[in-house]
């Protein structure tokens, strides 16, 4: 068993109590309250409880820590301190269409001594399973007690890849299908789970080989980046430079199978 610092402690608490009102709420989903944000893009009643449980819980442990959630927005705390990157439910549209499919996804992000930004904890949390993907800088990427390392694989023809494919308003389907035409055709099978969080929590745990997407918010990636790396993978944009989060790409896959997935991804967008 790894030790847990005090702060994942912390997290990890506050994600298995909103977790635990995510499994209620999705037990009578028909009768939530919904809204839309946008074309295609609904909130529910679910996804704004659960980041209120996250923010008051968090706030409690790390009152000056400030806060990047996607329902709330930004909560400014004192800028010389880390502060979180909260999605409370990933995967909303897999929940309202009662799809067992969706996390709670938190990450912690500091100023390092040179002024940069970095995610130095991590955790997925999949209520309906009770699975605790999490990791720490520099400590490895963990299933609860479980030490995860990417997949072995280095073939293409035995690789499946998870995506996310774009929706309503939000992405660049030409570019989507481009990478789609040149990847499925070499590799065992694609899947598209909706949920970015846990496709990157899965490359991390191995199930998947390799992942990619576009049009994501930080709080989609910022854990799942660091699951991943810290699972020995390899996170990139979709030329295979190291600037995923800033170019809004995120292409990632264990050691063997990122220099091969990069070369078809970055072949396709020629
Ligand atoms: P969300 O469920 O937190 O909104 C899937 O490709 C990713 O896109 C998910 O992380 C999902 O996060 C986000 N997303 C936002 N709106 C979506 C929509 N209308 N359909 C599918 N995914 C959506
Ligand atoms: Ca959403
Ligand atoms: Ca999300
Ligand atoms: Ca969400």
């Amino acid at each position: 068993m790894p030790s847990h610092s005090g702060l994942f402690t912390v997290i990890e608490r506050a994600a298995r109590k909103a977790g635990t009102a995510l499994r209620r709420d999705f037990n009578e989903v028909q009768h939530l309250q919904v809204s839309r944000k946008g074309p295609a893009d609904f909130v529910s009643i679910a996804d704004k409880r659960a980041e209120q449980t996250l923010f008051e819980e968090l706030r409690k442990a790390r009152p000056d820590w400030g806060f990047l959630m996607e329902e709330g927005g930004e909560v400014k705390g004192d800028p010389d301190k880390p502060r979180f990157i909260i999605d409370p439910l990933d995967g909303t549209s897999n929940f309202l269409h009662g799809i067992p499919h969706f996390a709670i996804s938190i990450a912690v992000e500091e100023q390092t001594p040179a002024g940069k930004r970095e995610i130095t904890t991590a955790l997925v949390y999949q209520p309906l399973t009770d699975e605790s993907f999490w990791a720490e800088k520099g400590r490895g990427a963990w299933l609860t007690d479980q030490r995860l390392r990417v997949s072995a694989r280095r073939d293409l023809s035995e690789a499946l890849i998870a995506t996310g494919i774009p929706f309503l308003g939000h992405g660049d389907f030409v570019q989507w299908s481009r990478i789609f035409g040149a990847v499925a055709p070499e590799v065992a099978g694609i899947r598209r789970f909706g949920s970015a969080a846990l496709d990157l929590a899965w490359v991390a745990a191995g199930r998947f080989d390799g992942y990619w997407e576009s049009g994501l918010k930080p709080w989609d990636t910022a854990a799942g980046l660091l699951l991943v790396k810290e699972a020995g993978g390899y996170v990139t944009d979709f030329r295979g430079a190291d600037r995923a989060m800033e170019k809004n790409e995120f292409l990632a896959a264990n050691d063997g199978l990122h220099v091969k997935l990069h070369k078809l991804v970055a072949g396709a967008l020629r």
